[in-house]
């Protein structure tokens, strides 16, 4: 039950937050996400709804993100970080679209439903711990959140400028009381920065060259924070920052999001032939790497699918020359790309999961092994090492009988285990990471590119009245409804070589997404419009049918 004065405060408080009748928004792919807008009363009701959240789990602190990642500058939103710093679990997401969606006069009415469901004991202390992007309408977005925590007597930390996966990171150091590291910024850049610094030590042969890298910031808050954490690196990374939000607007022709959509560097970069460049998304989560080719300077990009190859193949080296026997895996959605899936499995011998779009899902899927690789296509993803595994490691680190091969193997390991961000996707750890195995292996940006070849492919949306309509199976891969969606996909992929494609409401943006992979990117285009023209039909197209690519 909630105490009286409580509700008191909550229902004098919602009054400045006001819900504008009748709208109603999902909790989707990565919390609620719409025009910045629409979201006032969504970020004070998140607040509370984290305060019961920390309540429920006895007093842990729970984090509130207000970002809206890739979309565009005008519209934001809102990411739920559970304890352990990973994505709320998806039960609370129920409870999240239920309370963001109460009539202002039935808003008590679903906190206190969430509250007897979930038997709360109000009575509990609660702490939440908030951060923001750069979007202007983040400092008063992120005000909402803090009223709502404050309107249900819950403590608040407010971290300000963060990147998402710094916030996720801030929540799991503060509930591991300190054993995950220290829950500041500084922090933060201590750990990872130490843990490069280690690693790159084992490279003694680094040239200038090697270490010089080129940013895309997304004009996003990735850009101030990896300036701050270059800062810590010594010299070991030098970073020329382009997009870094001086001038340009947030996502705008750059970004991770845009490079993988559109295949092709970002505006405001200069792409120098062989020089290896990355592209973060507007909150950090994300990132993708690209190089321009000597060759007739064609982009190349390694997108999540060649991250995941590049960490899983050095983590498996690792554990084979340091004797240990974990399992490991690597995680991937239906956007992997085709040559990705069967050069792990058929070259590398590693086993791969397919989950359905959005990392809550591949984050659970890769807590099955020991050691769980997950990346989606877009650049989302991480690592993360089992308690067992990790206690493995350590072990043998104390190892006196351990040969030479087998102690440096393992200091790399553990070093590797420091660096990585294993609450979330993360592009500044995930960077020095790559920075840190292509160093290690003295491999260049090309002969990682070389380890397979993609099969060209071709992402398009489609705005349909309500995308809602559209229901898939098999991890994403086949669509169930509207009725003859999937038959007509079946029926133009016959028609292509090497082909495969699929359709999915999007949970971040008004649209369908449409993925289409063939033997040649003309075919793969043309299969992709194709795809989108069945769904324009089939599933209720608005406005002007889609075009061919080219
Ligand atoms: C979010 C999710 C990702 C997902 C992406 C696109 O990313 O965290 O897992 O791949 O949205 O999702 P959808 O295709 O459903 O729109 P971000 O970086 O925007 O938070």
């Amino acid at each position: 039950m909630l105490k009286m004065a409580q509700f008191e405060a909550v229902s004098q408080q919602s009054l400045l937050h006001p819900k504008p009748a009748g709208l109603a928004l999902q909790y989707g792919t990565a919390g609620f996400r719409t025009h910045a807008g629409h979201l006032d009363h969504v970020m004070f009701r998140m607040g509370l709804l984290a305060a019961l959240r920390s309540r429920k789990t006895r007093g842990a602190t729970i984090g509130v993100m207000v970002t809206a990642s890739h979309n565009p500058e005008e519209d934001n939103g809102v990411k739920l970080i559970d304890p352990m710093g990973e994505m709320v679990t998806p039960a609370w997401e129920g409870y999240a679209t239920q309370v963001a969606n109460a009539e202002q006069d039935g808003l008590l009415g679903a906190l206190g439903h969430v509250v007897d469901a979930e038997d709360i004991d109000m009575s509990l202390d609660a702490s939440v711990f908030v951060g923001r992007d750069t979007r202007s309408s983040s400092v008063i977005l992120s005000q909402a959140v803090l009223d709502g925590v404050s309107a249900l007597g819950a403590q608040s930390k407010d971290y300000g400028l963060v990147t998402t996966p710094q916030l996720h990171y801030m929540v799991r150091c503060h509930n591991t009381q300190g054993d995950y590291g220290e829950a500041t910024v500084e922090g933060y850049y201590s750990k990872l920065s130490q843990a490069f610094i280690q690693l790159t030590r084992n490279a003694p042969n680094r040239t200038d060259d090697q270490k010089r890298l080129s940013v895309d910031g997304a004009n996003g808050v990735g850009a101030p924070k990896v300036r701050e954490m270059e800062a810590h690196l010594h010299g070991e990374l030098q970073i020329s920052l382009f997009n870094d939000g001086a001038a340009g607007r947030l996502n705008h022709q750059c970004g991770a999001d845009h490079v993988k959509v559109q295949q092709r560097p970002p505006t405001g970069i200069q792409v120098r032939v062989g020089e290896r460049c990355c592209s973060f998304d507007g909150d950090a989560d994300r990132i993708v790497y690209y190089y321009s080719g000597a060759e007739e300077g064609r982009f190349h990009l390694l997108d999540g699918d060649k991250i995941a190859t590049l960490i899983s193949t050095f983590l498996k080296e690792l554990l084979t020359q340091a004797g240990l026997d974990l399992d490991i895996a690597v995680v991937q959605t239906a956007y992997a790309n085709g040559s990705s899936t069967r050069y792990l499995e058929d070259t590398m011998k590693v086993t791969v999961r397919c989950t359905k779009t959005g990392v809550k899902h591949l984050h659970h899927e890769a807590q099955h092994f020991d050691i769980g690789v997950y990346f989606e296509a877009n650049g989302h993803g991480t690592v993360l090492f089992s308690k067992e595994a990790e206690q493995k490691i350590r072990q043998l680190a104390l190892d006196p009988n351990s040969n030479d091969e087998r102690k440096r193997a393992t200091v790399l390991l553990q070093n590797t285990v420091h660096l990585i961000n294993q609450t979330v996707g993360d592009a500044i750890s995930d960077m020095l990471l790559i920075e840190a195995i292509l160093a290690l292996k003295g491999m260049t940006v090309q002969q990682w590119d070389a380890m397979y070849t993609d099969l060209p492919n071709r992402q398009l949306k489609v705005k349909v009245s309500d995308r809602r309509l559209i229901d898939t199976a098999d991890a994403e891969r086949r669509a169930v409804s509207p009725p003859g969606l999937q038959d007509a996909i079946d029926g133009l992929v016959r028609s292509y070589t090497q082909a495969r494609s699929f359709v999915r409401p999007s949970g971040t943006e008004d649209v369908v997404r449409v993925y289409a992979e063939a033997e040649t990117q003309e075919s793969a285009d043309d299969l992709a419009h194709e795809v989108s023209l069945a769904v324009y039909r089939l599933a209720g197209g608005v406005g002007d049918q889609p075009k061919p690519v080219h």
